[in-house]
């Protein structure tokens, strides 16, 4: 069994899959850390033995979160986890890659999948963002579309709706932020999902709760019979570096406004876990110099804060001590080039790593034609 850590600001959760601390005195059982995982339900293949009863039919499957940005995709995975997996802010776009989370319960194992928003991309990033989410819906057993009734105009479109149609039985829609709207846009979102989607939607609030039982209800309903993929008191699959980089990525995005926190990425370039305080080195990654100045800030003051801030939420996390060693460096337009995400680690889907090669042979065959021209 695990211990639990919590700050007393966050719940954080330690019992992650990777990070189970143990009370028998033993160690903990640990991912091999140096390996960035960026794939989702990677042990899925393989289901382990049921928790329940052999004579109980057990439940289990992928379920996508999946909205435009901001409607509370994030918020409702940790409502429904009952911990704060996923990095939530007030501005959108926060979510960049797909986060898992595990909620297993007498009878079924809900394996919930986070994703990017579905937006409509204008540069690499969000085009492999919104790449992500729609591998994501495709993936999984079952969607769970969220509609924020504060937006009623902010419904999926092209390509986003089409992959939602295809989910057919499968598909299910909510409609978010019911503690705060008002009763004729959720109205107006009631009447677009029966007309686009025939589907009857219910209303939630993630923030407080309201309905999430229902939601498990339903979608436990719907799920394939399966033994469980993941042991019982796992909550989520990705490794202690994701996490830590999402909670510096996170504070980025709390101590800074406008573009710095859109044009920054953290890397875990180093976690030396046998140390007391465990050491993580991570390097910051923004586009441009003048960004690096904004986040080092006034004699090194603003990245002085955000190491603390950071820090005392990955103690939180690993309950223990944290050496952070945080550094900023410039890449010069990361968000635009394929090289640059494969380099970050992000999932880039096989059509633009093709488009960035030929991209690259069309450079080098221009410059192959100029070479030859100059020596004619
Ligand atoms: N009032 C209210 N606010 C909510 C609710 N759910 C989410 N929010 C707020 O909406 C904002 C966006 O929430 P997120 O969970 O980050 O939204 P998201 O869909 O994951 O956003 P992206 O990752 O950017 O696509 C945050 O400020 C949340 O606190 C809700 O039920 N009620
Ligand atoms: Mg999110």
């Amino acid at each position: 069994m695990g211990v639990r850590v919590f700050h007393p600001d966050w719940t954080w959760p330690l019992w992650v899959h990777g990070v189970t601390p143990r009370t028998d005195g033993r160690r903990a059982r640990v991912l091999p850390l140096p390996v960035p995982s960026r794939q989702i339900n990677t042990m899925k293949d393989q289901p382990v033995t049921p928790a329940a009863p052999s004579d109980i039919k057990t439940r289990a499957g992928d379920i996508a979160l999946v909205g435009r940005p901001n409607v509370g995709k994030s918020t409702l995975l940790n409502q429904l986890i009952g911990e704060r997996l996923s990095i939530v802010t007030p501005r959108a776009q926060t979510t960049r890659e797909a986060v898992t989370g595990i909620l297993t319960t007498a009878a079924a194992q809900l394996i919930f999948v986070d994703t990017p928003g579905l937006l409509d991309p204008s540069y690499t990033l969000q085009r492999a963002m919104l790449e992500t989410a729609l591998n994501v819906i495709r993936d999984a057993d079952l969607a769970l579309l969220l509609l924020d009734a504060t937006r009623p105009d902010e419904v999926p479109s092209g390509e986003a709706l089409a992959a939602l149609i295809a989910k057919e039985e499968s598909l299910f829609v909510v409609i978010n932020k019911l503690d705060v709207a008002a009763r004729e846009d959720a109205n107006a979102l009631h009447d677009w999902s029966q007309r686009v989607l025939g589907k009857q939607a219910v209303e939630i609030a993630a923030a407080t709760g309201y309905h999430t039982t229902e939601i498990i209800a339903a979608l436990t309903a719907a799920l394939p019979e399966s033994p469980f993929y993941y042991p019982a008191d796992d909550l989520a699959v990705q490794p202690v570096r994701f996490f830590v980089a999402e909670m510096i990525r996170e504070t980025i995005f709390e101590e800074y406004e406008e573009e710095v926190p859109y044009a920054s990425v953290a890397a875990i370039d180093e976690y030396r876990e046998g140390t007391d305080p465990i050491f993580i080195r991570a390097t910051i990654y923004v586009e441009r110099e003048s960004q690096k100045g904004i986040i080092v800030g006034r004699a090194g003051a603003g990245i002085k804060k955000l190491g603390e801030r950071a820090r005392a939420k990955i103690e939180a996390f690993v309950g223990g001590h944290v050496y952070l060693d945080l550094r900023v460096k410039s890449m010069p337009n990361w968000r635009k080039k394929v090289s640059s995400l494969q380099y970050l680690g992000f999932p880039v889907p096989a059509s633009m790593r093709s488009e960035a090669g030929d991209a690259a042979n069309r450079r080098t065959g221009r410059k192959q034609r100029q070479r030859s021209k100059r020596a004619e």
